[in-house]
């Protein structure tokens, strides 16, 4: 398609229709998990949240609404279908970086059937060009419920979409961006997710085979206030909103009613910030004999031992944390919040109680040294995380941490394919690329001992440790370096010019 084309159809008004016309929605979520190669080894299959949300929020607004969810298909050929048989007036589709391509096919498809395609997501929020340029006739720039309702009016009313709020409209040149959409307050105003409209039992069935039980995804918040400089937040901002503890727990018991639900993965940024709000989810739990299995992704600074005490006792089996560096500097500069006391605090008492860790860490951030990778590194052998990801830092556009780097990025600043994010140095950082690989393999050998521990002489264990080291520093570290001086580029400290204003109490 040539350009010129592309922007005479972008900038289209919808067709006019009959403003009787009940508006008819088809939503699409591209993400294709057997095209994903991360998906085997390391992400969980579960339906996108966002689609559930906009979908119940369609329908109770008195809108027809219908779901095509790709995950479990081979391509695009049931987006086709659907758009055939249902006729629907505008298709959205949910974007993530590693679908681009295929939302980009999607939208040709749809307006090839005479439909409006609209964008929206964490993807096409951060770039919205990308999708306007690509087809799509407007990109939803943040929380979609309200703004979704209002484009379907619009487009059955044959009105304009220029001048929606949380709209971006338009060809390069004659763009429109619509007034910032309010958030949704209170989101207790928010249907239950539309769970009839997708294949439940093809991703529980999966769980059950896989694993035993029976696991859904929730959400209890949107957005979070902390503000680590390498965080994307495109859709929620700094903002923070949660549902009320009835409201969690209802969605909680119609999954354990409805679908047989024995384990959940709560899906927050980060679970459980406030803790009076906590204590009463638990409370609940505990009074409706919920006895559903749970895991959450946390801040160590949250996770105190008493009360982790108590949520194990509730079925907590699993949390996921952000421990990034075992360095208080490199916590400082990533203006991370968080002191390695509290790593420390956290991980001893999750390993205490029985629960199972998994951490996040991040190498190659701009001011990093190889002394800080070796603190990251005794920190990972001195408490043995059962599960971890190990990533090179992914500036992501829109971040301080990108601005820093910027003048230092790569050709394109991107991953060679989408999905090679935090596997490849992006920036020219303080150190060539192979010393980061190199780490992450040091990791995978830690790890790999970790899980021996207990069947070989500890004697050995530390010899094989040991001789990882020695390898380190005698032979591959100064060759890995080469001549160069330590970090020299990309350096520059990246706090934010003020500190947070918009935290709620943590209960600390
Ligand atoms: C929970 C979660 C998961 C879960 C569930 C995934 C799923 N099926 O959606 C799991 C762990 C499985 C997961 C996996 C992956 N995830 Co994930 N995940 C998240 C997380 C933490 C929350 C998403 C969520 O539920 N948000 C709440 C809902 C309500 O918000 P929402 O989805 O953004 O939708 C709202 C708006 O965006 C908008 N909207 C969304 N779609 C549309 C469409 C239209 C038409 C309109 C108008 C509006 C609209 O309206 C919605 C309601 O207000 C986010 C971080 C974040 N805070 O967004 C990362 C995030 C979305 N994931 C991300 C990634 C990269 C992945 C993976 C690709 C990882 C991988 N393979 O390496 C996979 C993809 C799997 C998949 N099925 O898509 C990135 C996406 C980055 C990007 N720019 O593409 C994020 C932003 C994390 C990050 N900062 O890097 N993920
Ligand atoms: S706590 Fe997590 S979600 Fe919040 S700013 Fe930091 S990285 Fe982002």
């Amino acid at each position: 398609m040539v350009a010129e084309d592309r922007r005479s159809r972008a900038s289209a008004t919808p067709p006019p229709s009959s403003t009787a016309d009940v508006p008819r929605v088809l939503l699409v979520d591209p993400y294709v998990a057997r095209d994903d190669p991360m998906e085997r080894k390391f992400v969980e299959l579960y339906p996108s949240l966002g689609i559930l949300s906009l979908a119940a929020y369609l329908r109770e607004a008195g809108q027809r609404v219908e779901v095509v969810d790709l995950t479990f298909e081979r391509g695009v050929r049931p987006v086709e279908r659907r758009v055939r048989s249902f006729r629907p007036h505008v298709v959205g589709v949910h974007t993530k970086s590693l679908t681009h391509e295929r939302s980009i096919e999607i939208a040709g498809l749809v307006r090839e059937q005479g439909a409006v395609p609209i964008a929206g997501g964490p993807d096409a929020a951060t770039r919205p060009e990308v999708y306007l340029d690509g087809g799509f006739e407007a990109v939803a720039n943040g929380e979609g419920e309200a703004t979704l309702v209002d484009v379907a009016e619009r487009v059955v009313q044959g009105r304009p979409l220029a001048g929606t709020a949380g709209l971006i409209v338009g060809p390069p040149g004659s763009r429109s961006v619509g007034p910032p959409r309010p958030f949704l307050r209170p989101l207790d105003r928010l249907p239950m997710p539309a769970w009839d409209l997708i294949d439940m039992e093809g991703y529980l069935g999966r769980w059950q085979r896989r694993t035993g039980e029976r696991r859904m995804a929730v959400l209890t918040s949107r957005g979070c206030p902390f503000d680590c400089s390498w965080c994307s937040k495109p859709t929620f901002g700094r903002s923070f909103r949660q549902l009320s503890p009835e409201r969690v727990l209802r969605e909680l018991l119609l999954l354990k009613q409805r679908y047989r639900v024995d384990y959940v993965r709560f899906c927050d940024d980060v679970f459980g910030i406030q803790r009076a709000w906590l204590e009463m989810l638990l409370d609940g739990m505990e009074a409706a004999r919920l006895d559903v299995g749970f895991e959450c992704l946390a801040r160590v600074d949250l996770l105190k031992p008493d009360l982790l005490k108590r949520m194990r006792s509730l079925g907590l089996a699993r949390v996921y944390v952000g421990v990034e560096s075992g360095s208080q500097k490199m916590l400082d500069l990533m203006n991370r919040g968080t002191r390695l006391a509290q790593v420390e605090r956290a991980a001893q008492s999750l390993r205490d109680n029985g629960i199972r860790q998994f951490w996040f860490l991040m190498l190659g951030y701009p001011g990093e040294t190889v002394e800080d990778i070796d603190a990251t590194l005794r920190l990972f052998r001195k408490f043995s995380p059962e599960e971890y990801s190990v990533s090179i830092a992914v500036p992501v556009p829109g971040t301080r941490f990108y601005d820093s780097v910027r003048e230092y990025l790569k050709v394109g600043g991107r991953p060679r394919r989408a999905n090679q994010g935090g596997k490849s140095l992006l920036y020219e950082g303080s150190y060539p690329e192979s010393l980061y690989h190199w780490a992450q393999a040091r990791f995978e050998w830690e790890a790999a001992l970790s899980k021996v521990r207990g069947k070989i002489a500890p004697r050995i264990l530390s010899g094989l440790s040991d001789a990882a080291d020695r390898l380190d520093r005698t032979l591959v570290g100064p060759i890995l370096l080469g001549p160069r001086s330590p970090p020299a580029r990309a350096t520059r400290s990246i706090r934010p010019a003020s500190g947070p204003t918009d935290r709620p109490s943590t209960g600390a």
